[in-house]
């Protein structure tokens, strides 16, 4: 079995501006910046076989490349026990196309339909037992971080394996995106 994502990696300078952010919140987990991306379908825990028929098409999926900027900080869970710091996405039109694709690949490898909405992000830590107030703080603190706009011009096929305080995740698989 392997436990797999789709995501979207982003460069290297993205990923240390993000990074300057981790910090002043007690009880939260810092994902490291290698760990940096954006899932556009979670799949979990597959055979082999199905691992290949979903690459399979992914492969066959066409899509021109574009362009996403992150914007501002928000939190996952009720205001008072949040689960997750992240980075937001600005609305992008040609992102959404991405994810009902890759969405259809999925499902037309025999997964079942995702029924969450899709909410992207960059996942910054994971939280425990964090103090209202210092989420709030970090929350107006970078209200105004805008990131980007990088090229977005390929996307990957994600495993994700146990790792000590954070998962760690290996590239299976990018799949280009055609030229804009
Ligand atoms: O993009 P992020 O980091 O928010 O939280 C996990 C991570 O999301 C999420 O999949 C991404 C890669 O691990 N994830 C893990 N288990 C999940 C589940 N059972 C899940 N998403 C939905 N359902």
């Amino acid at each position: 079995m392997i436990r797999l994502f789709v995501g979207l990696s982003m460069p290297e300078e993205i990923r240390q501006r993000l990074s300057l952010l981790n910090g002043g919140v007690p009880g939260a987990r810092w994902e490291p910046p290698e760990n940096y991306h954006v899932t556009l379908r979670f799949i979990g825990e597959v055979e082999l076989g199905r691992a290949e028929d979903i690459d399979a098409e992914l492969h066959r999926l066409r899509m021109p490349s574009f362009t996403l900027s992150l914007s501002a900080v928000d939190h996952f869970g009720p205001h008072d026990k949040a689960r997750v710091l992240y980075v937001g996405v600005e609305r992008n039109e040609m992102l959404q196309r991405l994810q009902a694709k890759v969405e259809n690949a999925v499902q037309r490898a025999g997964m079942p339909a995702e029924t969450r909405k899709f909410t992207p992000h960059v996942t910054l830590a994971r939280l425990k037992d964090s103090p209202v107030q210092r989420i709030q703080t970090f929350r107006e603190q970078y209200n105004l971080f805008r990131a980007g706009p990088f090229a977005v011009t390929e996307f990957t096929l994600y495993s994700s394996h146990p790792g000590k305080g954070h998962s760690v995740y290996h590239e299976e698989a990018t799949y280009p995106l055609e030229a804009a």
